[in-house]
């Protein structure tokens, strides 16, 4: 266990007024600034661990009351850090927190750095990488799904994976070890099929679990989703439709919407960021000119892009231009005003995109909506559909890991069929098994340490 030596100490609340707010030390000194910062009201020091105490927190240079507080200690091993902490409860206002936080540094702290105590946690092994990596995940989560995602990493299941992997790879190891120890006595013994098999089998965990990255991904950082059209197809009803609630102007007149609109809303669990634009055609008008500049430059950046058409008249040059200039895009192609009599036919539009087919629907009335979602849905997450207690990666340090670790692999697996010297397949295979316990930190860098709990926010 590595052991911190010095003490640090933030507040763990966010920013702003709140009901309670709470001070977080962890160190060597952590007690002792408790001891010397707080005055419980019916007991003395030393308190019991794991206990709420109220009292006092006074000024250590004149000795005047700064706050009523509650405290706690919780004594090394048990705690977050792994280290001796203490916990202020003070109220919530940025002045008393300061004045708190101020008077743990003269007594012997430090500010503490962002994910700091995270990181101790981690350094002292209360967390491997991949758990601390999803407490700010946890935090983040933008959505129930999000949560239970993050909470599955911190449960460790990831971790978990690794490990059964990397103890499957050292048994190979351990196999081609006993071959390399026949060949130095110069008896020539290649690795079987079977073990080639062994390390194929490992290759499809991987390529099962890597499978799962893009709906991981969609579930922890959302995605972007863009209306587009010619004017008055009923985007913006859509928008309101998808959203619940009237947030865009819809009027009969084309060219009602000229700026673009931005809403958050969760579609299947998935946060999503949905815009609705100005329609496109030719103007002169300027305003109208720079909404649409505007909707060519939010399309490169979305991730998936909902082509709308109206249904109830025919298909124009306009809509054509919109189809072309999406081409390469994912695009999901919708025929609005499904309650109309119809003027488009699904053949006319399988002649302008090949491939993809129309969803009809209803922005007014609602028919078609939950196809629709279920479309975002599949072109969000693919095909693959997870179940709560699959491995479910969605941090891309960690597939990347699992990515070199695969390539090798699938190099050493050949270097085996080939009948090659075993020395050789030893080789990647250590490598791999480096690349895996760099999920879990086993043999990661400083650098990339720093890099990884920079992002977290200051108090955890
Ligand atoms: N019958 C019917 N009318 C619809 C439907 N969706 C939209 N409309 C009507 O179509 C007209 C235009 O709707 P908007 O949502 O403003 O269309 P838009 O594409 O945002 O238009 P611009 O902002 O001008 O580009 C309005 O009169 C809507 O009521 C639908 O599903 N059925
Ligand atoms: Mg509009």
């Amino acid at each position: 266990m590595l052991v911190q030596e010095d003490t640090i100490a933030a507040i763990a609340t966010p920013k702003g007024v709140g009901g309670i707010g709470i001070i977080r030390i962890s160190g060597p000194k952590a007690e002792e600034i408790g001891h010397r910062l707080f005055k419980p009201q019916k007991c003395s020091f030393p308190l019991q661990s794991h206990h709420l105490y109220y009292g006092n927190i006074v000024s250590l240079d004149t000795g005047a009351i700064l706050d009523e507080a509650l405290l706690s200690i919780m004594r090394k091993p048990h705690s977050y850090t792994g280290e001796d902490t203490i916990e202020i409860n003070c109220h919530g206002g940025p002045i008393v927190l300061e004045a708190v936080l101020h008077e743990a540094v003269k007594a012997g702290s430090r500010l503490a750095e962002p994910g700091e105590f995270t990181k101790r946690a981690y350094l002292n092994g209360r967390l491997d990488l991949a758990q601390a990596e999803a407490v700010i995940d946890l935090i983040m989560a933008q959505s129930n799904r999000g949560l239970s995602l993050a909470l599955s990493h911190l449960k460790g299941n990831v971790s978990q994976k690794v490990h059964s992997l990397r103890s499957s790879l050292i048994e190979i190891l351990a196999h081609l070890e006993t071959l390399i120890d026949f060949t130095e006595e110069d008896i020539n013994i290649s690795p079987s099929s079977e073990l080639a098999d062994a390390v194929q089998h490992i290759i499809d965990d991987i390529e099962e679990i890597l499978a799962t990255y893009s709906e991981g991904k969609t579930v922890r950082d959302g995605l972007s989703i863009i209306i587009t059209g010619k004017p008055n197809v009923g985007k913006s009803s859509l928008l309101n439709r998808l959203l619940g609630e009237k947030r865009a102007i819809i009027t009969p007149i084309p060219g009602t919407t000229r700026d673009f609109i931005e809403e958050a809303l969760l579609i299947k669990g998935i946060p999503v960021k949905l815009i609705d634009t100005a329609g496109i055609r030719e103007v002169k008008d300027q305003i109208e000119a720079e909404g649409i500049k505007l909707v060519w430059e939010k399309i490169s950046s979305a991730d998936i892009v909902i082509i709308l058409l109206d249904g109830s008249t025919r298909i124009t040059e306009e809509d054509l231009e919109v189809i072309e200039k999406n081409k390469g895009k994912e695009i999901i192609l919708a025929v609005n005003k499904s309650d109309l009599p119809s003027q488009i036919q699904d053949n006319d539009l399988g002649m302008t995109v090949s491939g993809v087919d129309p969803i009809w629907i209803s922005a007014k009335y609602g028919d078609g909506i939950p196809q629709l979602t279920e479309k975002i849905y599949e072109l969000a997450v693919g095909n693959k559909r997870t179940t709560e207690s699959d491995v479910v990666l969605s941090n891309l340090r960690h597939k990347v890991a699992f990515e070199k670790a695969r390539d090798l692999l699938t190099v050493a697996y050949n270097t085996i069929l080939q009948g090659l010297s075993p020395e050789l397949a030893a080789f990647d295979i250590k490598e791999s098994l480096e690349h895996l316990g760099d999920i879990i930190g086993e043999t990661t860098n400083e650098d990339v340490l720093d890099r990884i709990f920079s992002t977290f926010c200051i108090g955890k």
